[in-house]
């Protein structure tokens, strides 16, 4: 997997992802990542890529041709030629999901968009955006953190990135239910004790724990996947 990020600070988004996992999983050959720097690409003599919205309004706009030529430097490096998915990060997008993670995963190549300022000029993301997404339902100060983000939850789900130890930490949105509670030493902390059931080597009854806690949890915490879950069972 290529991930490529068109941004105006490529620096932030190397520094934070050449560390743990996914910098192991660039050295194993396993995915690249790549930062292009948008300004690298303006026409403009004193390197401005962005300017007021036609119409008046507050803030300004990211430019269409420094982003344009930047996105087809990253299409002339690419082995393959069909169109990569180019995902523009906005607060306006569908909301990125463990879903969208995996289904991303299966590319070869994709590009992420990072705006800054108020927005971009609609006419450049008309001509290369084919997802919106949004990480939630907030606005930050550019789309770097969110293309960081992506990347992240997308890596693992690249086959060989995580270890069989590491990816058993997968399941737990798998089934819809938040994960259950989990110790390790000491057996007491504080005055609190580890769950009996735990300790007991009995597997059936730490299963049924273990399901029994994730169901109240996720009720308590997220009833909007508790009650998904609950229509789904009824289907089956
Ligand atoms: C585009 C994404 C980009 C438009 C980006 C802001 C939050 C998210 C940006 C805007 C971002 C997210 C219209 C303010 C950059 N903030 N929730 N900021 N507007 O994924």
């Amino acid at each position: 997997m290529q991930f490529h990020i068109l941004t105006l600070f490529p620096e932030m988004v190397l520094t934070g992802l050449n560390t743990s996992i996914i910098g192991r999983a660039c050295e194993a050959g396993l995915l690249s990542v790549e930062a292009i720097n948008i300004r690298d690409f303006t026409l403009d003599k004193h390197k401005k890529v962005d300017d007021y919205p036609y119409g008046g309004g507050a803030g300004m706009l990211m430019q269409a041709q420094p982003i344009y030529d930047a996105y087809l430097s990253v299409l002339e490096k690419m082995r393959t030629k069909q169109r990569p998915r180019v995902v523009y990060l906005t607060p306006q997008g569908q909301v990125f999901t463990q879903k969208l993670a995996e289904e991303l995963a299966g590319e070869q190549d994709l590009i992420l968009l990072c705006g800054h300022y108020e927005g971009i000029d609609e006419r450049v993301l008309e001509e290369i955006v084919t997802d919106y997404v949004s990480i939630g339902d907030y606005v930050l100060t550019g789309g770097e953190l969110p293309a960081m983000v992506m990347v992240d939850a997308v890596s693992r789900m690249v086959p060989g990135v995580l270890t069989n130890r590491e990816s058993g930490e997968t399941e737990s949105f798998e089934n819809g239910l938040l994960e259950y509670p989990q110790y390790t030493r000491p057996e007491e902390w504080k005055g609190k004790k580890v769950p009996s059931v735990l300790l007991s080597g009995h597997h059936k009854n730490i299963e049924s724990w273990r399901k029994e806690e994730s169901l109240r949890r996720t009720r308590e915490r997220r009833p909007d996947l508790y009650r998904t879950y609950m229509e789904r069972g009824e289907e089956k």
